[in-house]
C-alpha cells in the first residue's frame, strides 16, 4: 500500500528534548511516557488532531482567497483526492506522535447531493483510514457529521422547519456513525452549528428543540443497535453561525439532556472559545460539567480577547490551562474523551512547519499545565484552603442544615442566638499567587 507521504519534507519525528532545548521542532514539556499522578502524560492528555482545521481549512476568510495551497486539491477524482489528503494527515500525526484524530464526514471526502454516493465515498475512505490506523496505531477519538455547511442546512438540520432537511441530516449522521463504529471510534460528537435561530419572528422554538431531542434519541438508538459502546458528546456553543444556538453552554445542555432523558448516553465536549463566547471562562464550563459528572472531552483552542468570535487559535496561555487542568485532574480526567486541537493556524502562517509549531506549542502548554496542576494538588494547600472555607458545614448546625434537618424557623433562631458571622477573607489574591508559584 502506498500510503507513505512526504509532504512535510525535512521534518522528522518530533521528540522530547526537555526545557533546556531551543529546538523549535522538539517538545520541551510533553514527554509522552512521563508518569504524572499514576498515568503517563499520553494517557492523561489524549491529544487529537482536528482533520478539518489542519487538512481542509485553506486560510481563506470572508475578505480573501485561500492562502494555504494543498497539492492534493488538484487531483480530479474525489476518492483519490481524499486518499492523498489522508496520507498527509497520517504523516503529520505520526511525526507528532498524536495518538488520536477527529473528523467530520465531509472533511474526509467531498460530498455531493447524492446520499447513496456519499455513503459509498465515506465507506471507501473508512477502509483506507482503517489501514492507516493499523499501520500507525493512531486511533479515532470521535467522528461527527457536518450538518452546517451545505445550503440545505441554512435553517438548521435537526431543528430545520422543513422535515426533508432533517431527514438529510439523519442520513449523514447514520453514515458518519457507521464510519465511526467501523474505525473503532471512541466517541461520537454533535455540535449543533445551525441548531438555533436567526430570528424568533419565524421560529417555533419549542417545536425545534423537541425535534432536536427526538433526532438525538434516534441517532443514539441506531448507534447502540450497531454495537457502539462509546459516549455521545454535545458540544455547546452560544452562537455563530446562528444568532442563538440551543446548546448555548454546559448548564443549558445539561438541562436539555435531563428534560429529554438523554443523560445516560450523552456528556459534554467543551470548547475553550465557545465558553468565552458564552460569557464564561473555560474553567467555569469545565466545573459545571465536572459537577454534573458529564465532563467528556475538550476542544482545545483560544479566542482573542479583543474579538467577539470563534478565532480558534492554538492554546498558549499557561495560567488558564493550569487552572483548567486543576479542574480536569480533580474530576478524575476525561470521561472517554481527550484534548482535540480544534484550532487553526493563521491565514498568513503559510509554511508547512507552522502546523508543527502550532501543535507543539499546544501540546507543550497542556503538558506543562498538567505538571503544574499535579504539583498544586500534591502540595495540598489549595484544596485545603477551599475546603476550609466550608468548614462550618462539616459539623453542628451547618451539618444538620446540609442533611436537611433544619427548618427555616430553626435557621432564624440560630441567626438570632449566635449573632453576626465573623468577617472571613476569600483570599483570592493569595490563591492566584499560589497558582503562579507552581508555574
Ligand atoms: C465549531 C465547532 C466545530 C465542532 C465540530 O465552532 O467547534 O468545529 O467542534 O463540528
Ligand atoms: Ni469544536
Ligand atoms: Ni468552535
Amino acid at each position: 500500500m502506498s500510503t507513505h507521504s512526504n509532504h512535510f519534507k525535512g521534518i522528522g519525528k518530533i521528540t522530547y528534548e526537555g526545557t533546556k532545548s531551543s529546538n523549535p521542532l522538539a517538545f520541551r514539556w510533553y514527554d509522552e511516557n512521563k508518569i504524572v499522578a499514576g498515568k503517563t502524560m499520553k494517557e492523561h492528555l489524549r491529544f487529537a488532531c482536528a482533520y478539518w482545521h489542519s487538512f481542509c481549512g485553506n486560510g481563506g476568510d470572508p475578505f480573501g482567497e485561500p492562502t494555504h495551497i494543498f497539492g492534493w486539491n488538484d487531483i480530479p477524482d474525489a476518492v483519490d483526492r481524499a486518499k492523498a489528503k489522508m496520507d498527509v494527515a497520517f504523516e503529520f500525526m505520526a511525526k507528532l506522535s498524536l495518538p488520536f484524530y477527529c473528523f467530520h464526514d465531509v472533511d474526509v471526502v467531498d460530498f455531493t447531493d447524492d446520499v447513496a454516493d456519499n455513503e459509498k465515498r465515506l465507506q471507501a475512505l473508512t477502509a483506507y483510514a482503517l489501514q492507516h490506523q493499523k499501520e500507525s496505531g493512531i486511533q479515532l477519538l470521535w467522528g461527527t457529521a457536518n450538518l452546517f455547511s451545505h445550503r440545505r442546512y441554512m435553517n438548521g438540520a435537526a431543528t430545520n422547519p422543513d422535515f426533508q432537511a432533517l431527514a438529510h441530516g439523519a442520513a449523514q449522521v447514520k453514515a458518519a456513525m457507521d464510519a465511526t463504529i467501523a474505525l473503532g471510534g471512541q466517541n461520537y460528537v454533535f455540535w449543533g452549528g445551525r441548531e438555533g435561530y436567526m430570528s424568533l419572528l419565524n421560529t417555533n422554538m419549542k417545536r425545534e428543540q423537541e425535534h432536536l431531542a427526538r433526532f438525538l434519541q434516534v441517532a443514539r438508538d441506531y448507534a447502540r443497535g450497531q454495537g457502539f459502546k462509546g459516549k455521545f458528546f454535545i458540544e455547546p456553543k452560544p452562537c455563530e453561525p446562528t444568532k442563538h444556538q440551543y446548546d448555548y453552554d454546559c448548564a443549558t445542555v445539561i438541562g436539555f439532556l435531563r428534560a429529554h432523558d438523554l443523560l445516560n448516553d450523552f456528556s459534554l465536549n467543551i470548547e475553550v472559545n465557545h465558553a468565552t463566547l458564552a460569557g464564561h471562562t473555560f474553567q467555569h464550563e469545565l466545573q459545571v460539567a465536572a459537577d454534573a459528572g458529564l465532563l467528556g472531552s475538550i476542544d482545545a483552542n483560544r479566542g482573542d480577547y479583543q474579538n467577539g468570535w470563534d478565532t480558534d487559535q492554538f492554546p498558549n496561555n499557561i495560567n488558564e490551562l493550569a487552572e483548567a487542568m486543576l479542574i480536569i485532574l480533580e474530576a478524575g480526567g476525561f470521561g472517554g474523551g481527550g484534548i482535540n486541537f480544534d484550532a487553526k493556524i493563521r491565514r498568513n502562517s503559510t509554511d508547512p512547519e507552522d502546523l508543527f509549531h502550532a501543535h507543539i506549542g499546544g501540546m507543550d502548554t497542556f503538558a506543562r499545565a498538567l505538571l503544574v496542576a499535579d504539583a498544586i494538588l500534591q502540595d495540598g494547600e489549595y484544596t485545603k484552603i477551599r475546603s476550609d472555607r466550608y468548614a462550618s458545614y462539616d459539623h453542628g448546625d451547618g451539618k444538620a442544615f446540609e442533611e436537611g434537618k433544619l427548618t427555616l424557623a430553626d435557621l432564624r433562631n440560630i441567626a438570632a442566638g449566635k449573632g453576626e458571622p465573623a468577617v472571613k477573607s476569600g483570599r483570592q489574591e493569595y490563591l492566584e499567587n499560589l497558582v503562579n508559584r507552581f508555574i
